[in-house]
């Protein structure tokens, strides 16, 4: 396997100490694919050189994901993505809350991000009608993504947003929330199904699980105070990446 360019890897981001930023962008490469599992990492002397960064700084990023299980180290070879990609910190989600993903994983110390695999308008299935109390021929707007945390996939999101509840499908940026809120159509009440599920091939490959692997899928329609549907959100979440907690009183 040839060994990727600097540029599959990406730049640095801005905030954070040196070694982190890199630690950080190596993380994304491999979690979104850029760095396929088993391929030699470029040496340390190009980091150094492609990133403007010491040998020091370059060794403790690459430490800090060997630790984690993400890179190996041959000796006398060099450094290589790990063959299996390792499995996300557990996250408690609370299944009583109106939150969103973002919300929840920075509510957990874990930075947020969106895998886009696509955003459309159209127009309402019969489903999709019944579901969001639509009628035929209404406007929406559909958005899948698979969600990150630190760059780990966690779930799969598929969306359908009433057309009225935005201003354009641009509008959604990092959190479909943060978008209906901004539009004034945040939800405020939900009705959530949940049921476990195996994540099969497609959804396997997205979350980096076997076909076999458990998770839970989740489907929320969500209301505004008027009692108008906004959004329909079917979510597979790794099996091994939560615990659903909810506070129960008599
Ligand atoms: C959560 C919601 C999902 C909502 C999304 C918005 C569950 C089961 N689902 O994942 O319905 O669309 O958050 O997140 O909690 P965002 O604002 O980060 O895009």
């Amino acid at each position: 396997m040839p060994t990727p360019d600097i540029r599959q890897i990406g730049g640095l981001g801005r905030s954070g100490p040196l070694y982190l930023r890199l630690e950080r962008a190596l993380r994304a490469a491999v979690n979104e694919d850029r760095l396929a599992p088993g391929a030699a990492l470029p040496s340390e002397r190009t980091l150094c050189d492609a990133y403007d960064l010491s040998r020091v700084t370059v060794r403790k990023a690459l430490d800090g994901l060997v630790r984690d299980g993400v890179l190996v180290r041959r000796r006398g070879s060099g450094t290589y993505v790990a063959d299996a990609a390792p499995r996300p910190e557990r996250v408690e989600k609370n299944f009583a809350v109106l939150s969103s993903f973002s919300e929840d994983m920075i509510s957990r110390g874990r930075t947020p991000g969106s895998r886009w695999l696509g955003r459309s308008a159209g127009v309402v299935t019969p489903e999709e009608a019944l579901a969001l109390g639509l009628s035929p021929g209404s406007a929406v707007y559909r958005f899948r993504r698979v969600r990150l945390a630190d760059g780990q996939p966690m779930a799969l999101e598929i969306s359908t947003v009433a057309g009225f509840a935005l201003p354009s499908i641009e509008v959604v940026g990092a959190s479909l929330y943060d978008a209906l809120d901004a539009a004034g159509f945040r939800p405020v009440r939900a009705l959530q199904r949940l049921r476990a599920l195996t994540a099969g091939d497609e959804r396997g490959r997205l979350l980096e699980i076997d076909a076999g692997d458990a998770g839970l899928m989740i489907e929320r329609r969500a209301f505004l105070e008027d009692g108008r549907a906004v959004e329909l959100t079917r979510s597979f979440y790794r099996g091994d990446a939560y615990d659903m907690v909810a506070e129960l009183g008599v």
